[in-house]
């Protein structure tokens, strides 16, 4: 690092970081353009991550730089209380238009984390306003990751975002099974086909807790921070005739695979699996600001729209759900996916990448590799007494051999941009082996 021009790293406590670790090994990212970041040393590393899953058109690009320039000097902030503005209302338009048939009322946050509390609170409130007071139960899943809020902890599934706040977490949670077990996926390409039959722990929970009990169930279609577990081939089906059976709502929570991660606009649409609610947020910005939401199917919002017209139907709500510069902002990030098929591109890309990351079977320290879309995880083998130390050599390897990483535990995880060219996914790979083959 330059440290003649660094700044005093003291006073910023970084968010899932180790804080001291970091402070005494800093990585400062000076500029992002297109795929790649510079870092304040002048080094150029790909980003395999997309920023965190954010940012598929890549970084710099101008339709965003001037759609929030222009619209900070037109109309920086307008309230969404009682008043509105224009581009709210596009927005939500536009995303209804991307989302399933029948799902196309939209609700604001800020980021996946408020989102994911949005969702669950919508579909309590929806069951009180058809009487169904008792259905307060959420169930989640092992290893769900659903950002840091009380709703999202509660219904999450790594223990370690929850073991300090159980006192606060939400008291009616139950959790399905994880469905990754590398001795009947072992390196699977796309959907495995072993795993359908872990959505039936659903049945149990309903015969335990009785379906009266249960509001919803919210799951990712495909586990992406937990080291992209992709659902078993007819395991969401089997979810949602289950809810469905049973009256209870089916809450996708798509902050990672909305937005084309997937290859289509929505996971729910490339897996033919229809929610009641759809979670986002990352990419509707391309992580320029944050912004998320909830698509909610219209009988849902319809449901609560009763009672005097001049009285709050949701008492809910953020200053900033619906800012107009997220949603400028939002705005020219579709207009650009739709105008250059980045979505199409990211379906094109998808054999490249899997191709590429199968191809590291045999490279050292590899376990296990899953992909779907234009995402992939690799499992790397802990050093004996020192988890996450190989994958963290990886990484800090990675940004000599010019990639920005990203690790969990001992897990690699690629989710390059969607504007990435062919030839860079495979620099990416190759760069990547070249890692591996480094790291003890
Ligand atoms: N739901 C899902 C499925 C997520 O992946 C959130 C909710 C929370 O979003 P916010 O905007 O509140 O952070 C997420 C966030 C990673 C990584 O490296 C993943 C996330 C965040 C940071 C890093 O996999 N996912």
């Amino acid at each position: 690092m330059n440290t003649s021009s660094a700044p005093d790293l003291s006073a910023f406590w970084m968010p899932f970081t180790a804080n001291r670790h970091f402070k005494h090994h800093p990585h400062l990212v000076a500029g992002g353009q297109g795929a790649y970041y510079t870092l304040q040393d002048g080094r150029k590393v790909f980003d395999c991550l997309s920023g965190l899953w954010c940012a598929p058109l890549g970084h710099g690009r101008a339709e965003i730089v001037s759609a929030v320039s222009a619209q900070l000097s037109t109309l920086d902030f307008a309230p969404t209380f009682q008043v509105g503005h224009p581009n709210a209302f596009e927005l939500a338009s536009r995303i209804a238009r991307w989302a399933p048939q029948g799902m196309n009322r939209v609700f604001f946050a800020n980021s996946g984390s408020e989102a994911v509390d949005s969702a669950l609170k919508i579909a309590i409130a929806y069951h009180q306003a058809r009487g169904d007071a008792r259905r307060v139960r959420i169930i989640g899943r092992e290893r769900a990751y659903h950002g840091v809020g009380i709703g999202g902890i509660s219904a999450g599934g790594i223990a370690v975002n929850r073991r300090t706040f159980g006192a606060l977490a939400a008291p009616f949670v139950d959790h399905l099974p994880h469905t990754l077990d590398p001795q009947h996926m072992g390196f699977s390409r796309g959907q495995p086909a072993w795993g359908a039959h872990l959505a039936d722990a659903l049945e149990r929970l309903v015969a335990l807790h009785d379906a009266s009990t249960i509001a919803a169930v919210i799951v990712e279609p495909m586990q992406g921070s937990t080291g992209v577990i992709v659902p078993p081939l007819g395991y969401l089906e089997r979810l949602r005739e289950i809810c469905t059976r049973h009256g209870i709502l089916l809450i996708f929570d798509e902050v990672i695979t909305g937005f084309g991660r997937l290859g289509a606009n929505f996971a729910a649409q490339r897996l033919g699996v229809t929610p009641d609610m759809i979670v986002f947020a990352k990419a509707v910005t391309n992580g320029t600001i944050p912004l998320g939401g909830v698509i909610v199917a219209q009988g849902i919002h319809d449901a609560l729209m009763h009672g005097p017209e001049q009285m709050i139907e949701l008492f809910h709500g953020y200053t900033y759900s619906g800012h107009p510069v997220a949603c400028a902002a939002g705005l020219a990030t579709l207009e650009v996916m739709e105008r250059e098929g980045l979505i199409e591109r990211a379906r094109l890309l998808e054999p490249v990448l899997e191709q590429e990351v199968h191809a590291l079977r045999d490279a050292p320290h590899v376990v296990d590799i899953r992909n779907i879309g234009l995402a992939a995880a690799i499992d790397l083998a802990p050093r004996a007494d020192a988890p996450g130390a190989r994958a963290r050599a990886a990484f800090e390897s990675g940004i000599d051999a010019g990639l920005l990483l990203r690790f969990t535990g001992d897990t690699l995880a690629v989710a390059p941009p969607f504007i990435s060219t062919e030839a860079q996914i495979r620099e990416m790979f190759a760069s990547l082996r070249e890692v591996l083959r480094r790291v003890s």
